[in-house]
């Protein structure tokens, strides 16, 4: 096999945000873009030599040809072997599971997620260590150092590998192994979860509908909703995953899977809804006529955990990310078990679930997991909803209004501001935390601060310190307006602002979200000047 070393040179903006390497398809489809980065990950880990990663993504536009560099670039590395996923695809989760199943050197990713795709949308490429969780900061720190300094990299002259047959091939010295991508997976969640019994709720009647957002979840949903949990056929809609996942915005949310959620609030409706997003790591659950908010999921589901056979043991812990509610908190409190705040992205939950401190992890932003595998898993919270209502015999709402009052409810809504100039978004960003220390003791919209820090988060597994995590402010009684600017974005800023408001009283429990916080996002807005800054009436989106 010839091997060709391309001199190259350093592309400006390799440096991976929340969740790997985002940018718009075409940037990635640039000449040396794709390469020039490939080369650096393999750099920064060490190199390849020997190594054995596992390949695959959510099959958006440019996977499939992405797949084939990275295959000719680890044979030209020196890889002993790929384990690739059939046509290329594998869910976040699935590949996370296969990573560890299969005690491999790690994986590469190709997804942008929650992003649109297509040639004029988003690409994204990240590495997961072999926990299989994403990289930490100190590997992609590397990472980033090796695309400043390249000079080449190398690649195989080699026709495209056949990805379209599960079975073992070679490229060169490197072999090849095409694995089916939902059946390890989905024997994991027969593992975790009482199949039975949620067979014999859909058996009773039961009805589902599972927006896969003609993403990559589609496969997977099919074959174990309808395939084996018997599920009637046509449960899971937008099965197909399509390159550009229909022109839509895989991201599922009361705004992006609106059909959905309005099938759901409506008369007639399912008994239990769920969307998953491009890459299979989030999920939205809803029930007749009850939304569940990510924040509030995560506290149910660790309520409940040990309904399911995967769980029975108990948890030793539980993680939210900083912005995410407290809902959780006081949960984990009732149980004695530990609770741990980190910053936004999964690869900060990794040191904990690796160290056995939490089980069940979660974000605000529809992602909720445990440690059964190291990403967040879309399908895995549907299946523990659904384990929990045939345990229980349960409706999602009387389960989520039974919740709030025995633990309170934390009303919580996050407005998002979209693609604002750079320059506009990091000058109210940095007046904010220009003013953080004179803030507590002043009143806005009624609400006196009682608190203003910067986040900053030790973690306590490996002692590394990771800086400016988020703009955070307190107000006396509870409630609480954080301030982020988005890292997975390929195109302007991203402003990230999240409300929250506690209630106890008992009369105080069935408000509407936007209404209970009003006096919270007004406060957020006389504090930070949002409208001022951005120019902007409102948010684009509120979840
Ligand atoms: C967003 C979310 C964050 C999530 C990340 C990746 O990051 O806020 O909670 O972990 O996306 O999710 P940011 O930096 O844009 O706020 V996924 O499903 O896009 O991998
Ligand atoms: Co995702």
């Amino acid at each position: 096999m010839e091997i060709a070393t391309i001199a190259s040179a350093p592309i400006a903006g390799q440096k991976p945000g929340t969740s790997g390497l985002r940018k718009r398809t075409r940037v990635f489809m640039e000449p040396h873009y794709l390469e020039n980065y490939v080369q650096s990950i393999f750099d920064g880990i060490g190199g390849v030599a020997g190594k054995t990663l596992v390949v695959g993504g959510d099959g958006r536009y440019f996977n499939d040809r992405a797949a084939q560099v990275i295959l000719r670039m680890m044979a030209a590395n020196g890889a002993a072997k790929a384990i690739v996923g059939q046509g290329a695809i594998l869910s976040t989760p699935a590949a996370s599971h296969l990573i560890r199943l299969r005690g491999t050197d790690g994986g590469l990713i190709l997804s942008a997620s929650h992003n649109p795709g297509g040639e004029d949308a988003d690409f994204g490429l990240k590495y997961n260590t072999p926990n299989g969780g994403p990289a930490p900061e100190a590997v992609t720190d590397r990472i980033f150092a090796a695309t400043q300094a390249i000079g080449e990299y190398r690649i195989a002259v080699a026709q495209d590998v056949d990805l379209s047959t599960v079975g073992t091939t070679r490229l060169g010295d490197m072999e090849v192994e095409v694995v089916d991508p939902v059946s390890d997976y989905a024997a994991l969640m027969e593992r975790l979860f009482d199949f039975e019994a949620i067979r014999a709720l859909f058996a009773g009647g039961f009805t589902m509908r599972f927006d896969a957002m003609h993403a990559v979840t589609g496969p997977y949903a099919r074959e174990i909703l309808e395939g084996r949990l018997g599920a009637a056929p046509g449960t899971v809609v937008n099965a197909t995953p399509l390159p550009d996942f229909g022109g839509g915005h895989p991201d599922p949310n009361p705004t992006w899977a609106k059909e959905l959620y309005d099938l759901l609030m409506g008369e007639g409706g399912p008994d239990f809804g769920a969307a998953s997003d491009g890459d299979g790591d989030r999920n939205m659950v809803l029930g007749r006529g009850a939304y569940v908010s990510p924040s509030d999921s995560l506290a149910v589901l660790t309520a409940h955990a040990t309904k399911a056979p995967g769980y029975r043991g108990g948890l030793k812990g539980v993680a939210r990310s900083m912005p995410t509610s407290a809902a959780v908190d006081r949960v984990a409190e009732a149980l004695g078990i530990g609770c741990y705040e980190t910053p936004t992205g999964w690869k900060f939950f990794g040191n904990l679930l690796d160290a056995g401190r939490a089980t069940l992890c979660g974000e605000e932003s529809f992602g909720t997991g445990s440690d059964h595998v190291r990403e967040k898993d879309g399908l895995w919270a549907v299946l523990l909803w659904l384990n929990i209502l045939a345990a229980t015999g349960q409706s999602v709402k009387a389960l989520l209004e039974a919740h709030w009052r025995t633990f309170g409810r934390n009303y919580y809504s996050r407005h998002d501001y979209e693609d604002v100039e750079s320059e506009k978004a990091n000058a109210l960003y940095d007046g904010l935390r220009a003013k953080l220390a004179a803030l507590p003791g002043q009143a806005f919209a009624g609400l006196t601060v009682e608190s203003a820090d910067e986040f900053a988060y030790d973690d306590p597994v490996d002692g590394s310190r990771s800086e400016r995590q988020g703009l955070r402010i307190g107000f006396q009684g509870g409630s609480r307006a954080v301030f982020r600017l988005s890292g997975t974005g390929t195109v302007g800023a991203t402003l990230r602002v999240y409300l929250e408001r506690v209630e106890t009283d008992p009369a105080g429990l069935s408000r509407e979200a936007g209404e209970a916080l009003a006096d919270v996002a007004r406060a957020a807005d006389e504090i930070a000047g949002i409208r001022a800054h951005t120019g902007r009436e409102g948010p684009d989106v509120v979840t």
